[in-house]
């Protein structure tokens, strides 16, 4: 009898805590994003799983309680039951149809991008966010693991007229304009990533030698937190990252402040002239050093031998 009440406490409990739990704020943040979908096939799947839930446990304390010894009784036996076994294979087969059928339907809109969607990309390796943007021309230059050097993180190729304008934000924080739909090309350049906006919905792996996308439109502007959401190595829970969504000026004035490709690569070729002056200014001050060095070594000498003959 126990475990018969057991099993309805936690059913009731279960159910419960699904209805209260939102009133505390155990439930999703507010959505920032048109991915208002994704909550609706959780939430579909949420009502399916919870009734069979619910019907399985409550049956299961039915048997227990029904079926429970008895002096004298006998189980009976019934080796086979084709309609029972139609009937279970039917109603679970429509449950999972139920609950994939709107998702595929919501994932075929996730990677359909809408026509004049605007383009950024994302680029995670351990254990950070760097970003880009197409620039002026709103065309992103090609890229490829081979060109990635200190001086170009991001791998773009320097001979593509299309990514020099591009902007890149060496940063973990990202702004976006408000309300305008945007294509997000995902890049890794070591380990699985997975980029993740808890409040967009939207994530997506991102994988290392090819380029994953979705897309979305920010609809409300505040601040929000970036996860890496694949576990990516020991720095994983350190892969933070901050997106601002804001009016499309604010954004304009934001990606001014940061440089394109075509300066950021002039900047490191003034950096490398500025050392190599530098050392070629050391080198010169250390020959002037050691050669008055040697002419005070000669003086002494010469001082020496003079007093030499003195004496002799
Ligand atoms: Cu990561």
């Amino acid at each position: 009898m126990f475990v018969v009440i057991a099993l309805v406490l936690v059913t009731v409990g279960t159910v419960l805590f699904h209805f209260l739990a939102p009133t505390i704020g155990w439930w999703w943040t507010p959505i920032a994003s048109n991915w208002g979908y994704i909550d609706d096939t959780i939430i579909i799947t949420f009502w399916v799983t919870g009734v069979v839930f619910v019907v399985v446990v409550l049956f299961m304390a039915y048997c227990i309680f029904r079926f429970r010894y008895q002096e004298g009784k006998r189980a009976a036996y019934q080796p086979e039951n084709n309609k029972l076994e139609l009937w279970l294979t039917g109603l679970t087969a429509l449950g999972v149809v139920v609950m994939l059928t709107p998702g595929l339907f919501v994932w075929n809109q996730f990677v359909t991008v809408p026509e004049g969607a605007d383009e950024f990309e994302v680029m995670a390796q351990q254990w950070q966010w760097s970003y880009r943007f197409p620039g002026k021309d709103g065309v992103m230059g090609t890229t490829s693991p081979r060109f990635i050097d200190d001086d170009n993180p991001f791998g773009l190729n320097p001979d593509d007229a299309n990514g020099q304008d591009d902007v890149l934000i060496d940063d973990a924080e990202l702004h976006l304009p408000l309300d305008r739909p945007v294509k997000v090309l995902l890049r890794s350049i070591d380990v699985l990533h997975d980029f993740y906006v808890p409040q967009f919905r939207a994530k997506m792996d991102m994988v290392p030698g090819t380029v994953t996308y979705f897309w979305f439109t920010p609809i409300r502007t505040g601040t929000f937190d970036v996860l890496c959401f694949e576990l990516c190595g020991l720095g994983h829970h350190d892969m933070r990252g901050t997106v601002v969504v804001e009016t499309q000026s604010e954004f304009e004035a934001w990606l001014g402040e940061y440089s394109t490709f075509a300066q950021s690569v002039a900047q490191a070729e003034t950096g490398a002239e500025n050392v190599l002056n530098l050392v070629s200014r050391e080198v010169e001050a250390a020959s002037v050093e050691k050669k008055s060095a040697l002419m005070r070594l000669d003086s002494t000498v010469s001082h020496e031998i003079e007093v030499k003959r003195v004496f002799r």
